[in-house]
């Protein structure tokens, strides 16, 4: 007997989504960070869990961007990512921050109408004990909306097991739907992306993270080297120019921070090539946005 589903990860930016995701695989796959909105697609992660019937559970996580509202259409592109995922999976887990207020919670309630979901209480090794059950006590008053409330910290002293036999015990009887060797079904070339633009996000101050992107335009792939050339699009010269830095520092920089983790996540070498371009209006148009892999069908 086997169960398999997909649940979407959904919460406001920056409430521990990509985190969780990475956490629970063991491996840093999902761009994090500590400025919101780093997520722009959505991205499944695959957890095979034997539950305590002995049934292997395939979790297809989905992780998606933060739920807010922005006018800009790159925003746009990425609210409806997250309305997809609340839709089209077979169950909804909420991520709150433990600090956070109830409202964010009470205006997801609004969106996902009536979907089952379960409701993580996240960053809970930021506070104390007693602060995590007086919030936990605080949520008593939506008990019948929820089918679970749980406390998580990603911190290596975090037992996932409970989370992932509650999630388990309401996903559907079925055939495994992947390998379960995959832990993605995202291609390498969109993981590059996402930890080149990582690489962006830890090494440029403000809105810089935002305006800019990543295309990989060549990957080629050896038993002992990956080589891969890669292209930044930025707004303005002007981006381009702090990106590139005195004497290529901050490139070079940017470029290192992110080969290292490639080589870490791959254990072999790797060889970067990062040009950078600056695009005006790159993400003002459908059919630009569409060019760098963000698929409008609204
Ligand atoms: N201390 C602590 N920090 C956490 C935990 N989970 C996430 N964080 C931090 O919170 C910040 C946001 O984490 P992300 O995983 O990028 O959040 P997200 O929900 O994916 O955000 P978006 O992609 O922007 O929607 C990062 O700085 C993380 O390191 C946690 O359990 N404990
Ligand atoms: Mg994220």
């Amino acid at each position: 007997m086997s169960k398999a589903g997909f649940v979407a990860v959904l919460g406001r930016p920056n409430a521990g989504k990509s985190t969780l995701l990475n956490f629970l695989c063991g491996q840093n796959l999902a761009l994090v960070s500590h400025k919101a909105n780093a997520t722009r697609k959505r991205m499944n992660f695959i957890i095979n869990h034997t539950n305590s019937q002995g049934e292997i559970c395939q979790i297809i996580f989905v992780d998606t961007p933060g739920i807010h509202k922005q006018e800009k259409l790159l925003n746009q592109f990425m609210l409806q990512e997250a309305l997809k995922a609340m839709g089209d999976c077979d169950l909804n887990v909420f991520l709150a921050p433990v600090y956070d207020e109830l409202k964010f919670y009470e205006e997801f309630l609004e969106l996902s109408s009536g979907k089952p979901h379960i409701l993580l209480l996240t960053q809970c090794d930021k506070v104390s004990k007693e602060a995590v059950l007086e919030k936990m006590s605080e949520y008593q008053r939506f008990e019948d909306r929820f089918l679970a409330l749980i406390p998580t910290e990603c911190k290596p002293t975090f037992n996932p097991t409970p989370l992932l036999e509650t999630i388990s015990s309401h996903l559907p009887t079925s055939p495994l739907l992947y390998d379960e060797e995959i832990l993605t079904t995202s291609n390498m070339r969109e993981i590059y992306k996402e930890i080149i633009r990582e690489s962006l996000f830890e090494n440029l101050s403000d809105e810089i993270p935002y305006e800019s992107d990543v295309v990989i335009e060549k990957f080629i792939e050896s038993p002992t080297l990956n080589k891969v050339y890669a292209k930044i699009i930025v707004e303005k010269e002007s981006q381009k120019a702090m990106i590139i830095g005195k004497g290529a520092n901050t490139i070079k920089r940017i470029g290192k921070n992110a080969r290292l983790k490639l080589e870490s996540l791959e254990e072999k070498k790797i060889f970067l090539q990062l040009n950078v371009f600056a695009q005006r209006n790159w993400s003002k148009t459908r059919e630009g946005l569409k060019k760098i892999g963000y698929d409008f069908d609204f």
